[in-house]
């Protein structure tokens, strides 16, 4: 089923000039890219996107270090698009991600593992809301 997913290149990888090479890993594997911009992530953007982790001992420090500098986000289609975005990133720690995945190819560890991405079709709705108004997702792409 052709569905969207959302997904996030977090600041270390912004900082070390990736998101080039990880947006055309996703264009090679046939993604269309519906929204993209730059974000300085705000407070509230960065505890929504991470209120299913809320009280567990690395909380506050993720939602802090999603702030730490400009990310990456953007909307991405295609059949199957998330379980497709959750095989390519690989596993969160870069150290059991399989090399030829973007985390175990680019990560550090697992506190800066260089992206996020939605884990469930639901979660991806609610999380493209945090970035994206519905005008600035092209729905018109053939
Ligand atoms: P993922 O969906 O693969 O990003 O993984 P999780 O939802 O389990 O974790 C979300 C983020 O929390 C990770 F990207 C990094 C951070 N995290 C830690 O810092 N320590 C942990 O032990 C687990 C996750």
């Amino acid at each position: 089923m052709v569905e969207l997913t959302f997904v996030m290149v977090k600041p270390e990888a912004v900082q070390q000039g990736l998101v080039g090479k990880i947006i055309t890993r996703f264009e090679d594997k046939y993604f269309k890219l519906l929204a993209l911009k730059v974000v300085n992530v705000s407070q509230k953007q960065g505890s929504d996107l991470y209120k299913q982790h809320q009280g567990k001992p690395f909380y506050d420090n993720l939602v802090e270090y999603v702030q730490s500098g400009p990310v990456v986000a953007m909307v991405l289609e295609r059949e199957n698009a998330v379980e497709m975005v959750r095989k390519m990133i690989g596993n969160t720690d870069p150290l059991k991600a399989d090399p030829g995945t973007i985390r175990g190819d680019f990560g550090h560890s697992i506190d800066h593992n260089v992206i996020h991405a939605a884990d469930s079709p639901e979660n991806a709705d609610r999380e493209l809301k945090i970035f994206f108004m519905p005008e600035e997702i092209i729905t018109t792409t053939s």
